[in-house]
């Protein structure tokens, strides 16, 4: 069964556009596509494990846990002699203790993947320190950082993400609760980098400060909502199918009720769509940015049918051109000229652009929605997706794959 949201989505598409293959990334893309040689494993009990590693062994791989929520998943990689990833997968998958075994695929917020999740900063001149409450996209879709004027409590939102820094003035300002390490299975989701550009894509360290930018803009469209951030990508911006749906896991036993995806995978992934599932069937909203590559269609997570997926515009309303499209989006909001919290300073501020900075602005506005109106997570999200406003000078290219329209919080609106 679909979800309401997707169901009232579906009755507003007036056409369907055909799913293309990526080409804006080059030779770059295959490493995306690849098989890696790493296998993730939903297991149906932790109480598998000996069964799973006896299998494994025979076929020379070994395994690890995955930390996270209550969901137990691994890590499968081979030894010197291990077998091929294709025999691992047909065995796995025919054992009963494995709900599903697949490619541990990688996803990103950089640049590498065909376009850009997001973009730090280059400059120190680009340093600002303007606020982030008074930027033009915020106040275009009504946003002045001015708190709601609430019936029911604070929602809790998870932003699973990478790169944070809780020593940035903009997350003490904030409503931040303790936060989840998914990769280092730990309580602290702080990411100072390694000062080494371990994925060789020219800029070492560049997923930092990616999570602050992306929290701060769900405190920004939902001031005072309970964030919690997870970590599930390194200081380089990117994670695996293992990290990304422990993530998920964890914060749904956090009590997270709105999750935050501003990452994004040319392909899409079983056990993570699982874990969306999960999150859509316990009632919390799931938000994801729409993908950087420009092209059609909108990528992994946010094509999922149990996640809302948020495609980016400049700040007189209009497409940006580095934004995804495509049958699945939901919605719009501002991608371009984000002023966020820059990384490894403890009061500056940058421009960031992406459709990472217009996924949290949804699921903050979906936050805020909750609290101004009373209303369960997915109602929220209805309505904000039933009141958006018109696009403006958007082709009849995009017309019909940009979801219903902007976010629109403006007073007459909601
Ligand atoms: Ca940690
Ligand atoms: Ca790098
Ligand atoms: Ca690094």
């Amino acid at each position: 069964m679909k979800p309401t949201v997707r169901v009232a989505l579906a009755a507003l598409a007036l056409a369907l556009v055909a799913p293309s293959a990526p080409t804006q990334a080059g030779g770059l893309l295959s490493k995306w596509l690849a098989p890696r040689n790493e296998v993730a494993i939903d297991l149906r009990s932790d109480a598998d494990l000996p069964a799973l590693k006896t299998t494994l062994k025979l076929l020379g791989w070994n395994v690890t846990k995955r930390a996270g929520g209550s969901r137990p998943l691994y890590v499968s990689r081979p030894g010197l002699l291990g077998a091929l990833e294709s025999t691992v997968l047909k065995t796995l998958s025919a054992l009963s203790i494995v709900r599903k075994a697949e490619d541990n695929i990688l996803y990103t917020t950089e640049r590498k993947y065909g376009g850009e999740q997001s973009q730090l900063p280059v400059l120190h001149d680009d340093l600002v320190s303007a606020s982030v409450t008074n930027q033009p996209g915020a106040l275009l879709v009504g946003l002045d950082g001015q708190a709601p004027a609430a019936v029911a409590a604070a929602p809790t939102v998870a932003v699973v993400d990478g790169g944070f820094d809780l020593g940035h003035e903009a997350m003490g300002r904030g409503n931040v609760q303790p936060g989840f390490d998914a990769r280092d299975n730990d309580s602290d989701p702080t990411d100072v980098g390694n000062g080494c550009d371990d994925d060789g894509d020219g800029v070492a360290d560049g997923g930092l400060g990616h999570g602050n930018a992306v929290c701060s803009m769900v405190m920004l469209a939902c001031p005072g909502a309970r964030v919690v951030p997870i970590r599930a990508l390194d200081d380089e911006g990117n994670g695996t199918t293992a990290d990304v749906a422990a993530a998920i896991y964890a914060a749904l036993d956090r009590g997270a009720t709105v999750l935050n995806l501003s990452l994004a995978a040319f392909q899409r992934s079983e056990i993570t769509d699982e874990a969306l599932h999960t999150a859509w069937l316990r009632g919390v909203l799931v938000v994801a940015a729409a993908g950087n590559a420009g092209t059609n269609p909108v990528l992994f997570p946010a094509s999922s049918d149990w996640v809302v997926g948020v495609v980016g515009t400049d700040a007189s309303a209009t497409k940006d051109p580095n934004s995804n499209y495509g049958s699945d989006a939901a919605l719009g909001a501002p991608s371009v000229d984000v002023v966020a919290p820059f990384p490894r300073t403890t009061n500056k501020y940058g421009v960031w652009n992406g459709t990472s900075f217009a996924s949290p602005l949804v699921a903050g506005a979906i936050a805020r929605t909750m609290m101004t109106h009373g209303t369960s997570p997915a109602a929220a999200a209805q309505m904000l997706i039933s009141t958006t406003q018109p696009y403006t000078n958007v082709s009849s290219t995009w017309a019909d794959a940009m979801g219903t329209g902007l976010l629109d919080l403006r007073p007459t609106s909601n």
